[in-house]
C-alpha cells in the first residue's frame, strides 16, 4: 500500500458559524478561527476542513452558495481568508475547503439567469422539465422533505432540487457547468487550498430520462435515490475532474457519499484508478435511523461491528477509509454511541480510541475533543436547521404527530445537536461570543468547555492529543491491517492491527456494564504492553480480564 501524507494525517472539521466569533455579532467567523489555530496545534491535528465559507443566503447554512469565489459577508473577506490560510501554513496546518457543486443557491447569478426564460444561455446549467398533467415531472423526493421538484412561475417549468427548494441542482451533463466548476477549483488551489471535501459528490449524475422511482425500501432512504446515487456518468465526471484539476496538485480529496457500498467506494477511490482519495460512507451513521418514520431506532453493537468490518476489509489494500463518528449533520457521538451522563468522559475516550485505531484517516468534529453532548431545546423555535424544521412541520402538520413526540425525536436526531456553539469557557457566551449567539448555547457549557479541559490532565482533550501523538510515532496506527476478533460478543468490540510482525490489540467496551474479555485461543501472545487506555490498569492476566464501563485498552502484543 502506498504511503501518503493524507493517510497519515488527522483532520479537524470546523463549522465556522459555531466555532469562534471575533467581533461580537454572535456568528463565528474567519478571524475567530485564526485566533484558535494555536489551540488546534496543541491538539495536534494536521489538516483543517472548513464547512462552506462562501457567499450564501444561508437557507442551509452555507451549503447553498451564491458566489463560489467570495466569502460569506458574516464570516469576513477574501483578505481575511488569505490571512487565515497563511496562518495555517505558517503553523504547518493544511486547509481543506468544502466543495458544494451538486447544487447552488437560487441566488446564484447562474440560477437567476436560468429561471428567466427557456432560451436563456444559462437555462441548461440546471435541470428543468415540464410537469406532468397531475404535477411534477417524476416522483422523486427531496432529502429535506417534499417533492424534489419546484414549479417556477416565470416559465411554467419545474427545476430539480435534491435538497431545499433554494438549492437547485446543477446540470452536470452540460460541459459548460463542468468547465466553470473546474476553473473555480483551480482558482482556489492556486490561492493556497490543500484539498476539498466534496458535498454529496456521488449525486452529480442523474439517470437519463429521470425515470419515476420505485417505492422506498432497502438502504435507499430517499425516494428516487436509485436514479442519482452513483449515476451512470459519475466516474466519467470525476475522472474528468481528476484529469483537469486534481492530478495537478498534491491535495487531499474526500467525497461525501451517502448510500454507497464498499464496492462503490473502491470504484471512486481505488489506489490506482480512483478519482478521489477517500469517501465518507454512512452505513454506521444510518444504523439508528428509522427512515420510514424519519426518526430513530436503537442500534446494535453487532451491526456496528459488521458494518465497520465490511468497510475495513472491503477497502483493504485497494482504497482508503475515512473514519468519523461525528460531523455537522449528526448527533454528538458521546450521546449516541456512548453515555453523556456519568460516563461521559470515559465513553468519549473509548469512542476516540475506536475512531483513531481503525485503519484510515481519522476526522474529528469540533467539540468532540472535549466531549460535547447533544442538546434538548424546549421549543421548535429554538432550532435553526432547515431539515429539522421541515421534518417537524411535516410530522406535526401533515402526519398528526404529537408535538412533544416530534420534539423528542428532534432532541435525538437534529443536526443542531452538532451546531450549538463551541464551548471555550464557562464565561457568558461560553467564550464563543461576547454578544448573543446565533443559536442557543448548550446549557452544559459551564462544566464542559475547553478551559476546563486544558486545566485537567485527565481530560478528553489530552486523551485525543495522546492518540494523535501515538499515530505520528507508530506507523502501525496508520497502516496496520485490521482484523476483528470475538465477532459474536454483544458488549465488546475487539480487533487487532498488524504490520510487519508487530501487533496491536484493541479492546472496547461499548456498554455501562462490566463484561469479561477472553482472548480467543488462535490469537497467540504471552505478554501485552498497554499503549493507551481510559482507566488506570494494573498488572495482571492479559488474556482474560474484566472491563469497566466504556473501558478501552490498546495493547502491543508479544
Ligand atoms: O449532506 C448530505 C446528506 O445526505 C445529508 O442530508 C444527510 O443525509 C443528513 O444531513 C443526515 O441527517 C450534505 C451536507 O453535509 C449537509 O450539511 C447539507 O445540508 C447537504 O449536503 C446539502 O448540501
Ligand atoms: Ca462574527
Amino acid at each position: 500500500m502506498n504511503k501518503t501524507w493524507w493517510k497519515e494525517c488527522v483532520v479537524y472539521q470546523i463549522y465556522p458559524r459555531s466555532f469562534a466569533d471575533s467581533n461580537g455579532d454572535g456568528i463565528g467567523d474567519l478571524r475567530g478561527i485564526l485566533g484558535k489555530l494555536d489551540y488546534l496545534k496543541t491538539l495536534g491535528v494536521d489538516v483543517i476542513w472548513l464547512s462552506p465559507v462562501y457567499k450564501s443566503p444561508n437557507d442551509d447554512n452555507g451549503y447553498d452558495i451564491s458566489d463560489y469565489q467570495d466569502i460569506m459577508t458574516e464570516f469576513g473577506t477574501l483578505a481575511d481568508w488569505d490571512e487565515l490560510v497563511a496562518g495555517m501554513h505558517a503553523r504547518g496546518l493544511k486547509l481543506v475547503m468544502d466543495l458544494v457543486v451538486n447544487h447552488t443557491s437560487d441566488d446564484h447569478p447562474w440560477f437567476v439567469e436560468s429561471r428567466k426564460s427557456k432560451d436563456n444561455p444559462y437555462r441548461d446549467y440546471y435541470i428543468w422539465r415540464p410537469g406532468k398533467a397531475d404535477g411534477p415531472p417524476n416522483n422523486w423526493q427531496a432529502f429535506f422533505t417534499g417533492s424534489a421538484w419546484e414549479l417556477d412561475p416565470a416559465t411554467g417549468e419545474y427545476y430539480l432540487h435534491l435538497f431545499t427548494r433554494r438549492q437547485p441542482d446543477l446540470n452536470w451533463e452540460n460541459p459548460k457547468v463542468r468547465r466553470e466548476v473546474f476553473d473555480m477549483m483551480h482558482w482556489w488551489l492556486k490561492r493556497g487550498v490543500d484539498g476539498f471535501r466534496m458535498d454529496v459528490i456521488n449525486m452529480l449524475s442523474k439517470a437519463p430520462g429521470l425515470p419515476d422511482a420505485a417505492p422506498l425500501g432497502g438502504s435507499r432512504h430517499v425516494q428516487g435515490s436509485e436514479h442519482f446515487i452513483c449515476g451512470p456518468r459519475l466516474t466519467e465526471f470525476l475522472g474528468e475532474m481528476k484529469r483537469d484539476v486534481l492530478s495537478h496538485y498534491d491535495i487531499l480529496t474526500v467525497g461525501e457519499t451517502p448510500m454507497v457500498s464498499p464496492d462503490d467506494a473502491v470504484a471512486l477511490t481505488h489506489e490506482e484508478t480512483g478519482a478521489l482519495n477517500m469517501v465518507f460512507q454512512f452505513e454506521h451513521m444510518d444504523l439508528d435511523r428509522n427512515f420510514a418514520e424519519q426518526g430513530s431506532q436503537p442500534w446494535k453493537l453487532q451491526d456496528l461491528k459488521a458494518v465497520m468490518t465490511r468497510w475495513q476489509k472491503g477497502l483493504e489494500g485497494r482504497a482508503w477509509n475515512s473514519n468519523y463518528l461525528s460531523n455537522h449533520d449528526q448527533p454528538r457521538p458521546v450521546s449516541r454511541y456512548g453515555d453523556d451522563g456519568p460516563y461521559r468522559v470515559v465513553s468519549a475516550k473509548m469512542l476516540a480510541t475506536f475512531n483513531h485505531l481503525l485503519q484510515g484517516t481519522p476526522y474529528i468534529y469540533q467539540g468532540e475533543e472535549i466531549g460535547m453532548t447533544n442538546v434538548a431545546f424546549p421549543s421548535i423555535d429554538d432550532y435553526n436547521d432547515v431539515a429539522t424544521r421541515n421534518v417537524y412541520r411535516v410530522q406535526t402538520q401533515e402526519l398528526g404527530l404529537d408535538p412533544q413526540v416530534a420534539l423528542a425525536g428532534i432532541h435525538k436526531r437534529s443536526r443542531d445537536n452538532a451546531r450549538t456553539p463551541m464551548q471555550w469557557s464557562g464565561a457568558p457566551g461560553a467564550g464563543f461570543t461576547t454578544g448573543a449567539p446565533w443559536i442557543k448555547l448548550n446549557p452544559n457549557y459551564p462544566t464542559i468547555n475547553v478551559e476546563q479541559a486544558l486545566a485537567d490532565p485527565d481530560s478528553v482533550f489530552y486523551y485525543y492529543q495522546t492518540l494523535i501523538q501515538l499515530r505520528k510515532a507508530n506507523p502501525i496506527f496508520v497502516y496496520g491491517t485490521y482484523d476483528m476478533i470475538l465477532p459474536e460478543h454483544d458488549e465488546i468490540y475487539a480487533f487487532t492491527r498488524t504490520l510487519d510482525g508487530e501487533r496491536l490489540l484493541v479492546v472496547l467496551n461499548f456498554t455501562a456494564t462490566s463484561p469479561e474479555f477472553a482472548a480467543p485461543a488462535e490469537l497467540a501472545y504471552s505478554s501485552a504492553e498497554l499503549v493507551i487506555g481510559n482507566y488506570p490498569v494494573e498488572a495482571g492476566d492479559v488474556r482474560r480480564f474484566t472491563l469497566r464501563p466504556y473501558e478501552a485498552r490498546v495493547y502491543r502484543l508479544a
